[in-house]
């Protein structure tokens, strides 16, 4: 137990916020979840060259994180009226208030937030599926085009294979 807490200590003081994740390559380190995700995107195909494109995807992201938020204070409530009050506004206000708007920018673009599909649609499918977890519910089931392409998504190449062999969420 007590080398266990230790470890656990050491682990977080390694950090340099304090936080995970944390992106290691070449003996340098990265923080912050987005700065992550849109550094791997980058050496990827799944961001966009134009800045104008980049910037359209980065505040697509950045709208995900802002719903992320409301649903991290959830996380984060203790009081259990508090915590069902807060719960009962997601899924009666906030999920419709981003995902009428996600769905929007979905239809306009053929079923991706740019072009073609990039790191925003991986930033989108991990909220909902962290918020199913946390919430307990598939706060997506409403919008047919983000059904569509959660479903799309979870059969890609490489997308398929690792979810066919990932061990379910725990905390
Ligand atoms: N804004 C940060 C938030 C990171 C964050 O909330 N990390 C959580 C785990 S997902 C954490 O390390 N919590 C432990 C702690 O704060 O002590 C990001 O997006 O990377």
């Amino acid at each position: 137990m007590k080398r266990k807490r230790l470890t656990c200590i050491s682990a977080f003081t390694a950090l340099p916020y304090g936080q995970f994740p944390l992106y290691e390559e070449g003996g340098k380190t990265l923080n912050q979840s987005l700065a992550i995700a849109r550094y791997v995107a980058s050496q990827t195909k799944l961001l966009p060259t134009d800045p104008w494109e980049q910037a359209e995807l980065d505040a697509i992201v950045l709208n995900i994180y802002d719903f992320w938020a409301k649903v991290v204070s959830f996380i984060k409530e203790k009081d259990p009226v508090k915590k069902a009050a807060i719960k009962k506004e997601i899924l009666e206000e906030t999920v419709d208030y981003y995902f009428t708007r996600f769905e929007k920018e979905l239809k306009k673009n053929n079923g991706f937030f740019g072009k073609k599909l990039s790191w925003a649609e991986f930033i989108l499918v991990g909220i909902i599926e962290a918020s199913h977890f946390f919430i307990g519910e598939e706060i997506h089931k409403k919008y047919p085009t983000i059904v569509n392409l959660v479903n799309k998504f979870r059969a890609l190449p490489g997308v398929k294979e690792y979810i066919a062999k990932r061990t379910p969420y725990t905390i």
